[in-house]
């Protein structure tokens, strides 16, 4: 028997929780309220509560909506994924559209918001608390992806990847995109203390996480945590693209 809805036998999911690693499929997906804001919902795929050490979720605004604060010492990435949000920041306000992204730092005052009437946007975004490195504190940074340019991935054109944050030391995390011509692949299994949170835009493909391997598309998120191995290949007639987070620049020591 099938779930008209979902499309899928009823009571199965590709989904997967474990220690080492989540892929979350949108059939999945149940929405909360997020604590301050208005007019909006969440769906939040990772978080602490299941053994990360940032947040990423995904934001649905409705007309007259305003985002909240992140908790205080946490800083907040946002990549706009359709409609379009007011930025205010810095006493400026900026209109973010698709493939517009936005890093506020830390304890930055802001606040996104969607007009009266039909205005509506879909947000990624990636919450994580703050590792100052003793010296300068990241700054607010706003941009278009299509400014930024896709870097030939270790010597392999078929792989083009977008870095959208400075790789300065100040800067604790990078946020990507990832670009994969059909049948373009990581050139190893990647096994790295970093974390990942990671959403498939476009495309899709075969993605190895632990031991297991998983066809994934378009919606799709995937958590890895550090030391989990990780690889993939792009599958299909289109390119396939995914945006991740890692968490850089940093010793991870806890001495
Ligand atoms: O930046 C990275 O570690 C990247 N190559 N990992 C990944 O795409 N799973
Ligand atoms: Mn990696």
């Amino acid at each position: 028997m099938t779930d008209p809805i979902r499309n899928l036998p009823f009571g199965s999911t590709r989904s997967r929780i474990t220690r080492q690693y989540a892929l979350i499929t949108p059939d999945t997906h149940v929405a909360t309220p997020r604590v301050h804001w208005k007019n909006a919902s969440a769906v939040v795929h990772i978080s602490p509560q299941m053994g990360a050490r940032f947040t990423q979720y995904t934001a649905e605004l409705g007309p007259a909506a305003a985002s909240g604060p992140p908790p205080p010492g946490v800083e907040r990435f946002v990549f706009v994924l359709s409609g379009s949000v007011q930025l205010a920041v810095e006493g400026k306000s900026r209109t973010l559209g698709p493939g517009h992204f936005a890093f506020l730092p830390a304890d930055m005052p802001h606040e996104m918001t969607t007009g009266e009437g039909p205005s509506s946007a879909k947000l990624a975004v990636f919450e994580k608390r703050l590792e100052p490195d003793g010296t300068a504190a990241p700054q607010v940074r706003v941009g278009d992806q299509r400014d930024v340019a896709g870097d030939v991935f270790l010597g392999d054109p078929a792989l083009r990847l977008q870095t959208l944050l400075p790789t300065e030391p100040a800067f604790d995390l990078a946020v990507n995109l990832f670009t994969y011509d059909p049948g373009g692949h990581l050139p190893q299994v990647e096994i790295h203390v970093m974390e990942h949170g990671l959403l498939m835009l476009e495309g899709s493909g075969v993605y190895r996480l632990g031991e297991d391997w998983f066809p994934v598309q378009q919606g799709d998120v995937i958590w890895m945590a550090a030391y989990c191995p990780q690889w993939f290949v792009a599958m299909g007639k289109k390119p396939a693209r995914y945006l991740y987070y890692k968490d850089v620049s940093r010793d991870h020591t806890t001495l």
